[in-house]
């Protein structure tokens, strides 16, 4: 298994939280790791929130652990994880962080992230690289307002929710300002986004290297890229950041950029998808 980065050696965010240090080789949770103690934090955040797990210590809190525990998905896309304490084990390794940090569920956490991409073009040309001459691709971008960071719009899978509808709605609601945004323009775009929606392909399923991981609590996604080959569809759209994010752009594609989490690591899986510049 891949070992996770952005989860080790830093603060926590939001809080003033060090995680206590754990090396590549301590990151597996066989190797013996002795003196290995991890700072326990659960956010005050959490308490009665009504999308939050309770505490595991609760005792009317019976979940059922690597099933579909009845609209909760507390399955791992990466295989079974391990019970301890009462605790599920993260799926990679070791964190610093015991608890569950400011993520609801114990386990797994399940997002989905569209990744929408068009061709940069002039006047309907794909304009291409001057070093690799290799057209370049563009993703819809957003910057996240919780870290200032450039992301793809992803969200959370609401219980119940299907990715299919997960992926369309962040996507509305991360880039188009659905949720605000002046609802005349969006109902003549609906059926264009209906049908773009539909032809979407999945690039990648399983653990993010998301900063809010903890030892008992992580990150899943699964990730679709969603293309606009003529830039006719999705593509001609006027951007609007809405919710979780605080601007949005279409991003040139190439292997310098810097990305939340573990996303560029999805972004080039569609970059070999579509042959395009890196
Ligand atoms: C990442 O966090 C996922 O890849 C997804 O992009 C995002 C979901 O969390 P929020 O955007 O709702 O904070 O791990
Ligand atoms: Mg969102
Ligand atoms: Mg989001």
């Amino acid at each position: 298994r891949m070992l996770h980065f952005k989860c080790r050696n830093v603060k926590y965010p939001f809080s003033e939280v060090q995680r206590f240090p754990v090396s590549d080789d301590q990151v597996p949770w066989n190797f013996q790791f002795e003196n290995y103690q991890p700072v326990e934090y659960t956010s005050p955040v959490l308490l009665n929130k009504p999308w939050a797990d309770p505490d595991v210590s609760d005792n009317n809190f019976k979940p059922r652990w690597n099933a579909l525990d009845g609209v909760i998905n507390r399955k791992s896309h990466e295989g079974e994880y391990a019970i301890q304490h009462g605790r599920p084990l993260n799926i990679r390794g070791r964190t610093g962080i015991s608890g569950r940090g400011i993520l609801g569920k114990w386990g797994p956490n399940h997002a989905a992230d569209p990744i929408v991409t068009r061709w940069k073009m002039d006047n309907g040309v794909k304009i291409l690289h001057n070093k690799t001459n290799l057209p370049i691709l563009q993703f819809c971008a957003i910057q996240r307002r919780d870290n200032n960071e450039w992301a793809i719009p992803g969200g959370m899978v609401d219980p119940g929710e299907t990715i299919t509808a997960t992926l369309k709605r962040e996507f509305q609601e991360e880039a188009l300002n659905s949720l605000e945004a002046n609802t005349e323009q969006l109902e003549k775009d609906r059926n264009i986004i209906a049908d773009f929606f539909k032809g979407g392909i999945e690039v990648y399923k399983g653990y993010v290297d998301d900063p809010r991981n903890t030892d008992n609590a992580w990150m899943e996604t699964v990730a679709y890229n969603f293309h606009d080959d003529t830039n006719l569809s999705v593509g001609k759209f006027a951007l609007q950041a809405g919710d979780d994010a605080k601007s949005v752009q279409w991003m040139d594609i190439d292997q310098t950029l810097a990305l939340y989490a573990s996303h560029i690591n999805f972004i080039k899986i569609v970059v070999r998808l579509r042959n395009c510049h890196w």
